[in-house]
């Protein structure tokens, strides 16, 4: 059986999550459910970064300890992923203990090598991102509450594996992705690589994993959340889980952690002589109004309360089927309510209330019986096959929005097809041409049902429940049990109304 391994960002605990968070999250579990169903040994990895400034000084705004911070707010993380049907198989948090030891294990290991080693340094530092930067960076002025500092600190030599880096990217067409990104890097490459500082003063910052070597200072929050890729499938341990899910197949986040994924973490792992991971995908930003949205901005939407009000399948449909992977999205309430509408309420929603209905008032809730197929019905069955193996194509290659609309196509053709053949008018001169018609109309239903069942994992097991499938049957034409009986389900997603 093969193995996928995909993560999500581990999220900052400072604050409650948002339809940002979200957005990764459901689209790593649509992504885990299309390899989970195609029989693949699947891994799932979420979880949540609970050090450093940010969460330090949450904490120290509330009024509580950074423990009791974490304690409370990685449950917030946790109940959203639960009410968005994330299906994850760890949730890794990096005050755990199994992870810490890793962080001091791999310190330890890089200090004695003399990959990491002490140093004066007066440089250019973001609070808001924790992080030294360069002049050039600073001029760019993406970083925000910049201060000269001169410190004594840890350096982790980042620059020695710059050169193999550039090698590994090079000839690594799909290490990074999409191609923009992958260039974006290969020309931040192009200037000489500074070495990374992986320590914090305990004066300056106390919230952190203490350093094995000096009781003086703290693991900078990037350096120890980066291990978590391999720390919470048992690193160096006695567990076969490393050997068996590394390297990771995705990493997934935005494009703002690229540096992070694509320079600090793949050389860290050259020096502890791990495989890197194979792709590293960044997605684009939702964005409100077209501002990128923020905390700071104030404009946050909580997936959760259009989840509360429509359910989690609506919010992750709406999420899937308008962002385009690698490009930003515009996030309105409109963009939000039209989508539903369209596609769920109408395309999908009334096709299910259709069949339902036809076979509840005529066939007694039972699958009728199919008898000869005519040339509108077998014309249906190969436009279905061919969407059916263009749906599957586009998901095992990301195109999540295209397989979406190729979904979709399917129930819009049998909506067309049953407008044609009438079979609420068929049944009185010639019931069994009718059954055939609802026989192939349901049968269709049941296969899309499937395809979208990554998409909408809840409402599809509803409507396969109620015709004695499951998500994981064929989809192969003709599998549906004649005269078996069914569970009426009403109004699937009910119209929002203006
Ligand atoms: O960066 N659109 O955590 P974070 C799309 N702890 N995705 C968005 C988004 C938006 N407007 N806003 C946020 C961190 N995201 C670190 C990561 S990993 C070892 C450590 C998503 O809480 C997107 O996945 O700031 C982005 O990369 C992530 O949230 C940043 O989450």
């Amino acid at each position: 059986m093969s193995k996928f391994y995909i993560t999500t960002p581990l999220y900052y605990v400072n604050d409650e999550p948002h339809i940002g968070h979200a957005y990764t999250t459901i689209l790593a579990d649509v992504i885990a459910r299309i390899h989970k169903i195609q029989g693949e040994d699947v891994f799932f990895l979420t979880g949540t970064d609970e050090h450093g400034q940010k969460v330090q000084d949450a904490a120290v705004k509330r009024n509580v300890t950074p423990q009791k911070h974490v304690d409370e707010y990685v449950k917030r993380f946790r109940n959203t992923w639960d009410k968005l049907h994330i299906n994850y198989d760890y949730f890794i948090r990096t005050t755990d203990k199994n992870h810490t030891d890793k962080v001091k294990e791999i310190l330890t290991s890089l200090y004695e090598k003399g990959d990491i080693y002490f140093d004066e340094y007066e440089g250019l530092y973001s609070v808001s991102e924790e992080r030294f930067i360069t002049e050039k960076e600073k001029e760019e002025g993406n970083f925000r509450e910049i201060k000269k500092i001169k410190e004594k600190n840890y350096f982790f030599k980042m620059s020695k594996y710059q050169n193999q880096l550039i090698d590994y990217i090079k000839t690594n067409d799909d290490f990074i992705l999409p191609q923009s990104r992958r260039n974006e890097i290969l020309g931040f490459l192009k200037n000489d690589l500074n070495d990374l500082c992986i320590s914090r003063p305990k004066s300056r910052l106390s919230w952190g994993i203490e350093l094995p070597f000096d009781k003086e200072y703290v693991t900078y929050v990037w350096f120890d959340a980066l291990i978590n890729y391999i720390s919470a499938i048992g690193y160096n341990s006695d567990s076969n889980k490393f050997n068996h899910y590394w390297p990771a197949d995705y990493h997934l986040m935005a494009k703002d952690i690229l540096t992070a994924h694509c320079v600090y973490w793949p050389t860290m792992l050259m020096a502890c002589k791990i495989e890197l991971p194979k792709t590293i995908f960044a997605h684009g930003w939702w964005l409100f109004d077209n501002i990128k949205m923020s905390k700071s901005l104030g404009n946050v939407v909580k997936p959760l309360d259009l989840a509360d009000e429509y359910g989690a399948d609506a919010l992750r449909y709406f999420l899937m089927r308008n962002m385009v992977l690698g490009q930003d999205a515009s996030f309105t309430l409109d963009a939000f309510t039209d989508r539903y509408n369209a596609d769920l309420a109408n395309d999908y929603g009334n096709l299910v209330n259709r069949i339902f209905i036809l076979i509840n008032k005529n066939f007694n809730n039972c699958i009728p019986e199919k008898g000869d197929y005519d040339s509108i019905d077998l014309g249906l069955i190969a436009d279905i096959k061919k969407l059916q193996s263009i749906v599957i194509k586009n998901y095992n290659t990301l195109k999540i929005h295209d397989a979406v609309e190729e979904n979709m196509r399917i129930f819009r053709k049998v909506n067309k097809y049953l407008e044609n053949k009438a079979p609420w008018k068929m049944i009185k001169e010639n019931k069994s041409q009718a059954a055939t018609t609802i026989y192939i109309a349901a049968e269709t239903l049941r296969i899309g049902t499937i395809l979208l069942y990554p998409i909408i994992p809840d409402k599809s097991q509803q409507v396969l429940n109620s015709i004695n499938s499951t998500p994981k049957d064929s989809t192969s034409f003709g599998e549906l049990v004649e005269n078996s009986k069914i569970e009426i389900i009403k109004n699937i997603f009910p119209r929002i109304l203006d």
